[in-house]
């Protein structure tokens, strides 16, 4: 008895429109529903429904909720599932009997269900459509997210990503008794699924998105109409903005009871106005005794509404339907311009003011507020802007018991505003017209704005205005006003004590380790726990004066949550008590953690900060490690063809200038395919480009590398471990003397073309498209955040209730517990335990997803897009600190500089790797302008210095004039932690770097 409604045709038919009842506006109604959710995604809702009313056998119905694959777009991503249910029991509270044995696709659900009104509504239990005898009985309306149950499909080719399977059948059992007059009866169930589509279509070369940005909202609760309360009325907020050019809706009713020979009239209007009321639908809810999804298409809002009142009543009929609702949905394409995810009416209040009066007059005053009614943040004065792309990252930060802080130095923010500053235009935004294809570096800008409270602040005489123009934009445009921040809180670091118990006294899995947060649970727990700014961010409960998440709710589709922590709650392949080191994890999506603290100096460098900060955003941008291809493969990392520290060969070491400068950046252009069967030497990459080929050599090949014993990769470059019979390899990095050409093999010499495997993927023979990160990215993605209460990547190793790990379903994904999310004493208690997220190990059913505000969840944001497996079955986490240190942490920016005067001499100057402290430097000369095999051979070692010293003055008497002399600088270093044995490296011996740039001087 599937009670489904075929979606409605149309838009509206023209004579429909004239039906525009002008009826006399009743009273304006309490909403019949409450706000639920809102999302925003490039994507849409599916919702279909069972009728189950007295089909029961044995106490239970049993239906089957459909999804049509037909009903979502390939490459979906499922964001959010809730199930819709009606149950008639008897009054007051609903009998236990009317959950007991609910089940969904034979999981349990009677315990996370919530039910939506607690005084239950009038059932429809007269055979006459209106409420009869039914005095003590009611109707209860549930919900839960069932997001977790649907199953994860992991493809035979590991370079497609994970899927959550949603398409199909899945079975739903209630409650039932099956005769008429007997309690429970179940009416039916519905399903709703919320879906993106991310990025922008290759086939138009990236100008349009694959699916436009839509918010959907969702209202739910209990009411009945009847003949008692002829109108169900409910004003649909928190879309804010409709499109202008596309002002459509869809619309989707779960109600149950509907008669067909009783009728009733659905209107809508964006005004709250009666007068422009529009007719949807006559009679659409015909059910009978059952329950349906009934979906309107192509709804005509008005061009940039920000509301919508639907309004059901009788219309002019004399007979009228008893109807019971348990939710609204409503989507609709928004009002977004420049394609930030953030809508023009967000980003200016000028959008707003200009609106039609009757439109203003939903919102009659400014700033905007979301539906609780939380005014949202004041975006033009923080600097945004509707017409440029901007990324608004509000940060926080761990600070240790021993003072260190891992705020992120300023020149890591500088870097990262600077790359993005300066990037090349969209495609996108060519085609909308906001930006010239031949833009310059900095006319085309993304605008990011970090949140870091007080710190950072610009000088007195900065001026915002002074931000818009590429010629007077300075780094100081990328700090969000003090005045405006609710980011840059400071975040004690908690110990997780040898016996395995945080300072609150829940169980934790590293113990002897403090700031390490697991993904997602704790990260979250961090992000949402309510805290008191005015107070120093002491932990207050929600509900009290100047208490708020740290990052507040209202800026969920907004702003990007960043956590600068410790580590990352990841437990090490080889010991399990420990936690990886880890540089970061980021999801498609709103959320990103850099955890740097088991680097060096417990915050890793500055460089190191940036870099990855960039690594992360590229992230919920959607970037990959092998950067976005048009067929949506996960393509390989450390591909020597894509420029972008996206690419584990560029996190660490940076994009290199000719100079030798570690610089912070993304892909820019796309460079052409290449083949590790056919590496022309002569051509090398193909293309100029603006940073250093770098790539993986044999050692034995290596003419330079073999002379100096530099120590091979201890990793493969994408971080997997060494397999036996791998051979020696070492990172090479090209000499810009010799550009275009690449000498692959690094025998000294330009001549054919070598096979090898490049990318030292331990795959040899692949293929390699470009990508340009900047024509790829998607920045629409920012309210997209993984349901807690989903089933992804962050599984724990432990139960805390039993101190074992989970058992199937749960995949088996290493991980543990956050140390810092404090349960208790984060003000959480009040919802519980398994609230805080627990549900992510699968032993929590309370319905985790609705409680929180990582709402827009889904099932994959965490794997698919973190590229293939690492050394792991599921790869958690990014770059860590052993494969870093393994991809050459060479000194950079060598200068040498002749010094006039009596002495003479050259002078040189370098600057330390990015990871790892050195023991030593070595710098070596040799005479000429260029480095061949033959002058190498007669290098001299001008200076065997500390790994405190870097510069040096070389008054060798072979320094005469008329001469040319070139300059390198290799680097000791010692073992880096937690390195594994391989046949070409002992994890004993001191590393030797491999060379730094060439400096040549000519004297
Ligand atoms: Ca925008
Ligand atoms: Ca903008
Ligand atoms: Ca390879
Ligand atoms: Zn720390
Ligand atoms: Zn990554």
């Amino acid at each position: 008895m599937l009670r489904t409604t075929a979606a409605r045709p149309g838009p509206l038919a023209a004579g429909v429109l004239l039906v525009a009842a002008l009826v006399a506006a009743p009273a304006r109604a309490a909403d019949a529903l409450n706000y639920f959710k809102n999302y925003f995604v490039t994507g849409d809702y599916v919702a279909v429904g069972v009728g189950l009313q007295h089909t029961g056998v044995n106490g239970f119905a049993t239906g089957t909720l459909t999804v049509d694959p037909a009903q979502i777009p390939p490459g979906a991503e499922v964001v959010a599932a809730y199930l819709y249910w009606q149950t008639i029991s008897s009054s007051g509270a609903p009998d236990p009997s009317a959950l007991q044995g609910a089940k969904f696709k034979g999981n349990d659900i009677s315990k996370m269900a919530v039910l939506l009104s607690t005084s239950g509504t009038a059932p429809c239990w007269s055979s006459g459509g209106a409420t009869g005898g039914g005095g003590s009985k009611a109707t209860w309306s549930f919900r839960a997210d069932v997001q977790r149950f649907f199953p994860r499909v992991r493809p035979a080719n590991p370079n497609q990503p994970v899927q959550v399977e949603v398409t199909g059948s899945h079975t739903v059992t209630l409650p039932d008794m099956g005769g008429s007059n007997q309690l429970p009866s179940t009416l039916g169930a519905g399903l709703i699924l919320v879906y993106r589509v991310t990025g922008y279509d290759p086939a138009t070369n990236y100008q349009r998105p694959r699916m436009p940005l839509r918010s959907v909202v969702l209202y739910d609760g209990g009411f009945t109409m009847n003949n008692l309360t002829r109108q169900m009325q409910v004003t649909l907020q928190g879309f804010y903005e409709a499109s202008r050019s596309s002002p459509f809706a869809r619309m989707t009713h779960f109600v149950a009871d509907g008669q067909a020979n009783k009728t009733e009239r659905v209107q809508i209007t964006s005004t709250a106005s009666a007068a422009d009321n529009r007719v949807v639908a006559i009679n659409p809810f015909n059910a009978n005794t059952g329950f349906e999804a009934t979906t309107f298409e192509n709804l005509p809002l008005e061009p940039g509404a920000m509301k919508a009142t639907v309004t059901v009543d009788p219309g002019g009929s004399g007979s009228f339907d008893c109807l019971s609702w348990s939710s609204v949905a409503m989507s609709m394409v928004v009002q977004d311009r420049d394609g930030d995810g953030i809508l023009d009416v967000q980003e200016s209040r000028t959008e707003w003011s200009s609106k039609p009066s009757r439109l203003a007059s939903v919102y009659p005053s400014w700033p905007l507020t979301d539906p609780t009614g939380a005014p949202l943040p004041d975006l033009g004065a923080m600097g945004l802007d509707p017409d440029v792309q901007d990324v608004l990252v509000h940060v926080d930060y761990l600070t240790g018991a021993d003072g260190h802080s891992h705020l992120p130095a300023k020149s890591a923010l500088q870097a990262v505003a600077t790359a993005l500053h300066n990037g090349p235009p969209r495609p996108s935004l060519v085609a909308s017209g906001l930006c010239a294809a031949n833009a310059a570096p900095g006319q085309c800008p993304i605008a990011v704005h970090f949140d870091v409270g007080s710190n950072y602040q610009p000088p007195p005489s900065f001026r915002l205005s002074s931000c818009a123009s590429a010629s007077t934009w300075t780094t100081d445009c990328a700090i969000v006003p003090a005045a405006l921040a609710k980011g840059g809180n400071a975040i004690p670091e908690a110990l997780c004590s040898a016996s395995g118990f945080s300072p609150s006294g829940e169980p934790c899995a590293f113990k002897g380790f403090a700031g390490v947060v697991g993904w997602k649970s704790g990260f979250r727990a961090f992000r949402d726990a309510p805290v008191n700014r005015a107070q120093g961010g002491a932990a207050c409960s929600l509900g009290q004066t100047g208490c708020e998440p740290r990052m507040p709710r209202n800026r969920k589709d907004i702003a990007r949550y960043a956590l600068f922590a410790h580590a990352l709650g990841y437990a090490s392949p080889t010991d399990p008590s420990v936690p990886r080191k880890t540089s970061g994890i980021a999801e498609c999506g709103g959320d990103l953690m850099v955890s740097l603290g088991l680097w060096d100096f417990q915050t890793g460098t500055a460089f190191m900060q940036g870099s990855t900060l960039l690594h992360e955003l590229g992230h919920t941008l959607c970037l990959k490690h092998g950067g976005v291809v048009a067929s949506g493969a996960l393509e390989p990392n450390c591909k020597p063809n894509y420029q972008s520290v996206m690419n584990y060969l560029f996190q660490v070491r940076g994009l290199l200038t000719p100079q030798g400068v570690p610089t912070i950046d993304l892909s820019k252009q796309v460079l052409p395919p290449l083949s590790e069967s056919a590496l022309a030497e002569s051509t090398g990459l193909g293309a100029a480009t603006p940073y250093l080929p770098r790539w993986f050599a044999p050692v034995s090949a290596s003419y330079i590398d073999t002379a100096l014993a530099t120590t091979p990769a201890t990793r493969r470059c994408d971080g997997s471990r060494l397999q036996p019979g791998d051979p020696a390899f070492v990172r090479i990095d090209g000499d810009p003397r010799l550009l275009p050409a690449v000498d692959w093999n690094g025998d000294g010499q330009i001549a054919g073309t070598d096979t090898q495997d490049v990318n030292y993927d331990g795959v040899p023979g692949q293929s390699f498209t470009g990508s340009n990160d900047f024509a790829t990215m998607d920045l629409r993605q920012v309210g997209a955040r993984r349901a807690v209460g989903s089933r992804a990547m962050s599984y724990s190793v432990i139960d805390p209730t039993t101190g074992v790990a989970p058992v199937p379903p749960a995949p088996a994904v290493g991980g543990g517990l956050s140390l810092d999310t404090g349960f208790s004493d984060l003000g959480f208690s009040d919802l519980g335990f398994s609230d805080l997220g627990f549900s992510d190990l699968g032993f929590s059913d309370l319905g985790i997803g609705d409680l929180g505000f990582s709402d827009l969840g889904y099932g994959e944001l965490g794997y698919g897009d973190l590229g293939p497996p690492t050394d792991e079955p599921l790869g958690p986490g990014d770059l860590n600190l052993d494969t870093a240190g393994s991809l050459g942490n060479a000194p950079n920016f060598l200068t040498a500089v002749a010094l006039k005067g009596k002495v003479g001499g050259v002078q040189l100057a370098w600057s330390a790797p990015n990871v790892g402290v050195p023991i030593a430097y070595q710098v070596y000369r040799v005479e000429g302008a260029s480095v061949t095999p033959t002058n190498f051979a007669a290098r001299a070692l001008v200076a065997n210095v500390a790994g405190t010293v870097t510069t040096i003055t070389d008054i060798s008497q072979v320094l005469k004039n008329n001469r040319a002399f070139t300059y390198f600088a290799v680097a000791t270093l010692p073992p880096p932690p937690d390195c594994t044995p391989t046949p070409a490296y002992n994890c004993v011996d001191n590393q030797q770097s491999s060379v730094s740039n060439f400096a040549t001087v000519t004297l």
